[in-house]
């Protein structure tokens, strides 16, 4: 037939989801399967992610999915499990925002000073990206015994085929890849004493990654062989393959629990410059470059809400609309705010140490995280066009915080620029289109785009002027 159709498995910080996208030649639908709950879970060693809860719903989602022709796997980055000699599991995956890697920075920049560690690798410092959390790890009695490590995708593509591999925009998260080979960083991994046969061999997006198990086919009631295809495994890089943009002068946001706010470049900006602006140079989809900033996100809102009881969120964004624009912001891009807990008390109080009044309400706080999120939109897009030397026209805005048309609005008014939102499932399309593409069902990454772009629904928001307004409260945040 004409039509392909592709199981995209897309697992997110707070839920995972199977859906099931239908290719054509002048179509794309995307449905989904199943979703299901990803509950991080604390023990007294610490913050664990539960990855057979996580496979048990991968496993369920494929059942309801039905026959397809191909599954991909995507999932946040940096994070993996260790496999003894085997091949079997050793404990539950540690989250990235366990406090393990605090203070371990310090290790490892006494060995390669952190201005070396850009140099060679082009990642943003973040206490979790996969080297701080080796070096964490590597005094524990699990990581004597480890024989293997496999990032989430890999670990759950492996359970379902039985095959090894590491897909390369993921290892790129691990900070031991260097983005101009698009291999390992051989020379740091030495220097480091991180043993590199650690890892199952690179494998790119559309790489065939093994065929689904009898015992899973049976589980799943599928009949086979049902092909595995590596697509852009961090759900980051699926997310930008899908933003359907046209030219090359545009920005992009990737919003849910972060947003990742930046260029997609063809070459890795490594400079000094750049390092002190912590961009990051993750590895996206034909030898494209992610240069972005992690943002905290609507993580900020999320906790919040948590910490409110769950109240409902269509209310509360009605009511912070009408709260005045810009009277107190926080710096989103602090990673003091990693941590989960008191949310609404550590956003009061860096409001207080920065001299601007304190927000109490529910309302006045969601409207300080919106604004806060916008401007820090505004300076990441700003950044990365100066750094890059790149001029950006339209910010695409993809992601769940597509909902959000507050966000959206003061995102655009922020940067001064207009915003093209949607779509809202950008890893699972762009996880189910490398699929088409290694199927011959969709051209190259441009012609993705426009598929998408024909097909998709989109917002756009217009700036509405006042952009000097956000230039003081970044200017108020950079003196506090
Ligand atoms: C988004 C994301 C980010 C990554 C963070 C941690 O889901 O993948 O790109 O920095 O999660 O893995």
């Amino acid at each position: 037939t004409a039509v392909g159709s592709y199981a995209a498995v897309d697992l997110g910080a707070s839920s995972g989801r199977v859906m099931v996208g239908r290719v054509g030649p002048d179509s794309l639908e995307l449905t989904e399967a199943h979703r299901f709950p990803n509950r991080p879970v604390r023990v007294p060693e610490g913050l664990r992610w539960d990855v057979l809860g996580l496979y048990a719903g991968v496993l369920d989602g494929l059942k309801a999915a039905g026959a397809v022709d191909s599954v991909g796997i995507d999932s946040w980055a940096v994070d993996y499990g260790l496999l003894d000699a085997d091949g079997a599991l050793l404990g539950n995956p540690v989250h990235y925002r366990d406090s393990r890697t605090d203070g371990i920075a310090g290790k490892v920049w006494a060995t390669v000073p952190a201005a070396e560690l850009y140099a060679a690798t082009g990642l943003q410092y973040a206490p979790f990206n996969t080297l701080y959390q080796l070096t964490a790890a590597r005094v524990s009695a699990q990581f004597a015994r480890a024989g293997r490590l496999l990032m989430i995708p890999d670990l759950l593509a492996y359970w379902l085929t039985g095959e090894q591999g590491t897909e390369l925009t993921n290892a790129s998260t691990t900070q031991l890849v260097d983005p101009r080979t698009r291999d390992w960083a051989y020379g740091l991994a030495e220097r480091l004493g991180i043993d590199l046969t650690l890892f199952a061999p690179l494998r790119r997006p559309g790489d065939p990654a093994g065929v689904l198990r009898p015992e899973v086919l049976e589980e799943t009631g599928l009949s086979g062989p049902v092909p595995v295809t590596a697509v852009g495994s961090h759900d980051t890089a699926s997310a930008v393959a899908a933003v359907p943009a046209d030219g090359e002068r545009f920005a992009y946001i990737c919003t849910g629990t972060w947003s990742l706010a930046g260029l997609e470049l063809d070459a890795p900006v490594l400079t000094e410059e750049s390092r002190a602006a912590n961009f990051t140079n993750e590895l996206g989809l034909d030898g494209t470059v992610r240069y972005l900033r992690n943002i905290m996100g609507l993580w900020l809102l999320q906790e919040c809400l948590r910490a409110w009881g769950e109240p409902g969120l269509g209310a509360l964004l009605r009511e912070a609309a009408d709260v005045p624009a810009l009277r107190s912001v926080v710096d989103a891009g602090d990673a003091a705010f990693l941590a989960p807990g008191r949310m609404p008390e550590r956003i009061a109080d860096a409001c207080r140490e920065s001299g601007q009044p304190v927000p109490v309400s529910p309302a006045e706080v969601t409207r300080c995280i919106l604004d806060s999120l916008a401007l820090a939109h505004r300076k990441a897009v700003e950044d990365a066009s100066r750094l890059a030397g790149q001029p950006v026209d339209v910010v695409h805005v993809v992601g769940g915080g597509t909902r959000n048309a507050l966000l959206c609005q003061l995102t655009a008014d922020a940067c001064g620029l207009p915003v093209v939102a949607g779509p809202t499932e950008a890893a699972a399309l762009g996880n189910v289109l490398v699929q088409a593409r290694a199927h011959a069902r969709v051209g190259d990454l441009a012609g993705m785009r426009r598929l998408l772009a024909r097909t998709q629904p989109l917002t756009r928001y217009a700036p509405r002027g006042g952009t000097q307004r956000w230039r003081a409260a970044q200017a108020r945040l950079a003196r506090g």
